[in-house]
C-alpha cells in the first residue's frame, strides 16, 4: 500500500485539548527535536515534514462543555483537520506518523485511513480502552480513585474528557453529536484489536463485551507471551494479512519504568522489549498504512525521564518503520 520510493510524512499535532494536563502538546516537538526525521531518513525513508500543524485558526471562540464533554468543538475541529492531513498523505501512498498530542487526535487519523482504506484494520497499543460515550465516562470515578491516586488527586472527576473516547467515536456508538458530523462511523468492532489494556472503566469493559471487541490485555501479555498475543491479534483482525493497517499506539501502555512522561501513566504495563515487538511485527507484515505515536508529555516527571520517554517514543516509530528487521 506504501509506493516507492517509501515515503513517511510527519504530522506533528501540539495539541491538548482532549485532556486536562497541559504539555502533551509539546510532545511533537520534542520527539521531532530529538532527531525523529533524521533517524528515518538513516532507515531509507523519504521523509516529509515541513512543521508542526497549526491549530491557530482553529481555536473555538467559546467551547462551553456540551453535557459532559469537555473541549467538545474545539477537539473536533482539530481531529477533523487532521483526518484531512492524513487523508491527503495515504491517498498518495506516503506512511502518515501522526505525533501526539493526546490521544483524542485518532478521531482525525483513523478517519483519515479509512476514507482511503475502508477495509483497514486497527492496532490499539494502549493502558486504557478510550472507548467511553458520553453515556459512560462517568463510570470512570469509582475506580480511578483507586486506581490511579496521581490521576484523583489532580484532576477530581477525570470524565468527559474525550481523550477517554475516541474509539466510540469511530465506531458509531454513544450518542451522536451535530458538531461530529464529519466524522463518520467506519470503523466496524470486528476490524478493532487492543493490546496492554489494564485500566478499563465499568462502562468501557460493558461496551467491550456488548460489541464483541478483541481486547489483549497486560493479562493475556503475561498468559501468552507477546509474540502470541500479536498473532492472535493480527488472526483476529487480519486473518489473511491482507488488510492495510493502522497502529495507534498510546505511550502509556508501556510500564511507567520505560516511559514515565505521560499523562496517566499505569503501572504493570509493556516493557520495552514487549513495545517494540509489537511495531516490528506490524512492520514485517508490509501492511503498515499509518500510525500514530500519541500521549508523550515531557512537562511530566524529571528531565531524565522525559529524554527516556521522548526517545523511547522515537525508537517505536522506528522498529513501525523497519528499524529492527535484518
Ligand atoms: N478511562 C478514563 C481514563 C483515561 C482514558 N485515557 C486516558 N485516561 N489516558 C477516561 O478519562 O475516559
Ligand atoms: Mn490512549
Ligand atoms: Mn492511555
Amino acid at each position: 500500500f506504501i509506493s516507492e520510493p517509501k515515503t513517511a510524512a510527519i504530522v506533528g499535532c501540539p495539541f491538548s485539548g482532549g485532556q486536562p494536563r497541559v504539555g502533551v502538546d509539546k510532545g511533537p516537538i520534542h520527539l521531532i527535536d530529538a532527531g525523529l526525521v533524521n533517524q528515518l531518513v538513516t532507515l531509507g525513508w523519504k521523509v516529509n515534514f515541513d512543521g508542526h500543524h497549526q491549530f491557530e485558526d482553529i481555536k473555538a471562540e467559546d467551547d462551553p462543555p456540551i453535557g459532559i464533554l469537555k473541549n467538545p468543538r474545539l477537539v473536533s475541529r482539530v481531529s477533523e483537520s487532521v483526518a484531512k492531513a492524513v487523508t491527503g498523505h495515504v491517498s498518495k501512498g506516503h506512511l502518515p506518523i501522526t505525533l501526539g498530542g493526546d490521544h483524542s487526535l485518532a478521531m482525525g487519523t483513523i478517519s483519515g485511513t479509512m476514507n482511503i482504506h475502508p477495509n483497514a484494520c486497527v492496532v490499539w497499543v494502549d493502558a486504557h480502552a478510550d472507548i467511553n460515550t458520553a453515556e459512560s465516562t462517568d463510570s470512570g470515578i469509582a475506580s480511578i480513585k483507586f486506581v490511579s491516586a496521581q490521576c484523583f488527586s489532580q484532576q477530581p472527576g477525570c470524565t468527559g474528557n474525550i481523550h477517554g473516547m475516541p474509539v466510540s467515536f469511530l465506531l458509531g456508538i454513544g450518542s451522536k453529536f451535530s458538531e461530529y458530523a464529519w466524522l463518520k462511523p467506519l470503523l466496524k468492532a470486528e476490524r478493532l484489536v487492543y493490546i496492554g489494556l489494564r485500566d478499563v472503566d465499568a462502562g468501557e469493559k460493558r461496551i467491550l463485551r456488548e460489541n464483541n471487541i478483541k481486547a489483549f490485555s497486560m493479562h493475556e501479555v503475561d498468559k501468552y507471551g507477546i509474540g502470541k498475543v500479536v498473532e492472535m491479534a493480527l488472526n483476529h483482525v487480519n486473518p489473511n494479512r491482507d488488510l492495510p493497517i493502522h497502529l495507534s499506539f498510546d505511550v502509556d501502555a508501556l510500564d511507567p519504568s520505560v516511559a514515565p512522561s505521560t499523562g496517566t501513566p499505569v503501572r504493570g504495563g509493556l516493557t520495552f522489549r514487549e513495545g517494540h515487538y509489537i511495531c516490528e511485527a506490524i512492520s514485517e507484515t508490509g501492511l503498515l498504512v499509518a500510525l500514530d505515536m500519541m500521549e508523550v508529555n515531557p512537562a511530566l516527571a524529571d528531565d531524565a525521564s522525559v529524554k527516556k520517554t521522548v526517545a523511547v517514543g522515537c525508537s517505536l516509530v522506528r522498529s513501525a518503520l523497519g528499524e529492527t528487521l535484518l
